[in-house]
């Protein structure tokens, strides 16, 4: 019998590796069974739908099947009820290596100040862009004369902005897969301009971000809010900008996530750039003190400037990540006296990741490190890790699509990506499957079992967002967009409905493939960064 296409079966379009647990839903009222056939159309599996009831979130009913059970490699389709069919996926050993490897080279292709040579960048191959070099003050870094080199670095987003809260979070976040992983990603795994020295490529690009970041310190110790223009520039290439760039605003957020995120390298380059090592060091320590005598200077954007604000108002976050990240590089009481007299809540705050995820980065670290640690500190970490990652759990358990999120607001992607980071996490701490297995079913989400049936990964799966707010991506006259970022995601606050036609009023389904939604489909560094890491810890702990 013959089947048509089913957008309404929802599905890693990716596929699984062949000991991951393996589901789908089916946003319908009525399905009874599902077969899996193979790419001969031969049944290899069959099995149940369950009926999981209304989500509230998109409107659907949804109906759930499992066949976690089926290992065996190959190309699949699901079949509900002999007459409809999914989208196709596979079954591999290694399944998400090219999705990983993407996912870190989409920064290779935010590099501001040097080209895309087409031997890296093939068909997305383009001028530099945004020298930095000689940038003037803008009046809210309390400097008028003089001029700062800050070339390099990773364009922020969809824009071309280079802000020290969002680079700090978004490096420090892979700095982790580097510190757990290192040879997750090989020398040579990438194609990217360093590669062939001898260190992992990931090392590499990271550092490209980070020998930005060192630049953006003031000669007292406090560090700058960002490099941007005054306003966002249109759809064109890099080297067509001609907006003048500005280093604007210094304040205590941005000085303690730079400490944070150089303190963390400098004792993970240790041994590769000894020199840089001891530099970033003592910058990290430098920013940390400033921090203390300046320990509330709050950021808001100046009435002449309009990019990105990440504007932060709360410091004790920003303080316990840099004081865990300097004890850990320097071992000094100094800062365990900070941390111990400094508790802060083991929380995940949703949205707004940039602003928050910034604690969960040093329980992280800490656990990472936890031999460094008093016996009764590291366990009182861990068990409020595994607390949260309890929580994660029992809310995929409550949900018709198996995931735990629950508020779709801007950079939903990140914030689910974010539970699924929080769950790997766990499963490296404790050693229980079912962490692990939490975090695959997010994965899921992301590759496509979500409400609005796409795949958020750029280049990646059957129904793949084509039209991301990413400035090179929409001016470079290619088709397909730069693969390997990871879209916003759906988003109910909808904030471009000015410019953008959305067709539903469910939480999870407002999301709009459109250029012009820079509130659902814009790229964003931090967004990818809990992508990188979660990719690459399945990669490394599934095989
Ligand atoms: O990710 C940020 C989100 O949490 C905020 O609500 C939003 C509006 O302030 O800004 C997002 O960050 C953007 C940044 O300000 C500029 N570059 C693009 C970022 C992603 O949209």
């Amino acid at each position: 019998t013959s089947t048509t296409l089913s957008e309404a079966i929802r599905i890693n379009q990716v596929g699984f590796y062949p000991n991951s647990v393996k589901q789908f839903v089916v946003a319908s009222n009525n399905g009874t069974n599902f077969t899996i056939i193979d790419a001969k159309n031969e049944k290899v599996f069959s099995g149940e739908l369950r009926d999981e009831g209304v989500w509230e979130a998109s409107g659907e009913n949804v109906l759930l099947g499992d066949f976690s059970k089926l290992t065996a490699e190959g190309n699949y389709r699901v079949v509900v009820d002999d007459s409809l069919h999914s989208y196709e996926f596979e079954i591999k050993k290694g399944i998400y290596k090219d999705a990983l490897n993407a996912s870190i080279k989409s920064y290779y292709y935010q590099r501001a100040s040097m080209p895309i040579e087409e031997k890296f960048g093939g068909v997305y191959k383009r001028e530099a862009g945004h020298l930095d070099d000689n940038c003037s003050f803008h009046p809210s870094t309390g400097k008028t004369e003089g001029t700062l080199n800050s070339p390099g670095g990773w364009y922020d987003a969809g824009d071309y902005g280079k802000y020290i809260v969002n680079a700090a979070l978004s490096t420090g976040q892979m700095l982790q897969l580097l510190e757990q992983y290192p040879n997750a990603i090989v020398d040579g795994a990438l194609n990217i301009p360093e590669s062939g020295n001898g260190n992992s490529d990931l090392m590499d690009e990271l550092k490209y971000e980070l020998d930005w970041i060192i630049t953006m310190q003031a000669n007292d110790g406090g560090v700058f809010h960002k490099l941007t223009a005054k306003n966002f520039s249109g759809f064109i290439m890099p080297n067509e900008f001609d907006l003048e760039r500005m280093i604007i605003g210094k304040g205590t957020a941005a000085t303690l996530n730079y400490a944070a995120v150089l303190a963390q390298a400098s004792r993970l380059y240790k041994n590769s750039d000894k020199d840089w090592s001891i530099k970033a060091l003592e910058a990290a320590k430098k920013a940390w003190n400033w921090a203390l005598k300046n320990p509330d200077v709050a950021y808001s954007n100046p009435k002449d400037v309009s990019t990105g604000a990440y504007d932060d108002t709360i410091f004790s976050d920003d303080f316990y990540w840099a004081a865990t990240e300097l004890y850990l590089a320097t071992n000094e009481d100094e800062y365990v006296t900070y941390l111990n007299e400094n508790e802060q809540p083991y929380i995940h705050e949703l949205t707004n990741s940039w602003k928050f995820f910034i604690r969960n980065n040093a329980f992280h670290s800490l656990l990472e490190n936890k031999n460094v640690l008093e016996k009764e500190f590291a366990s009182t970490l861990l068990k409020n890790q595994v607390k949260l990652a309890n929580e994660i759990l029992a809310a995929i358990d409550t949900n018709p699509y198996n995931i735990a999120l629950d508020r779709f607001e801007w950079g939903s992607n990140s914030d689910i990506l974010n539970q699924a980071m929080i769950l790997c996490m766990t499963h490296r701490f404790t050693g229980d499957e079912k962490y692990i297995q939490g975090a695959e079913q997010i994965t899921d989400y992301i590759f496509g079992k979500n409400a609005t049936g796409y795949s958020f990964l750029t280049g990646f799966g059957s129904k793949k967002v084509m039209h991301v707010h990413h400035r090179p991506s929409g001016a470079d006259g290619i088709e397909d967009p730069i693969p390997g970022f990871i879209a916003g995601g759906p988003n109910k606050d909808k904030q471009d409905s000015a410019q953008v036609e959305y067709t539903s009023e469910y939480p999870a389904k407002s999301f709009a493939d459109v250029q012009a939604s820079f509130a659902s489909n814009e790229v964003c560094i931090n967004w990818n960064a809990p992508a990188v890491y979660v990719l690459g810890y399945l990669q490394e702990n599934r095989k």
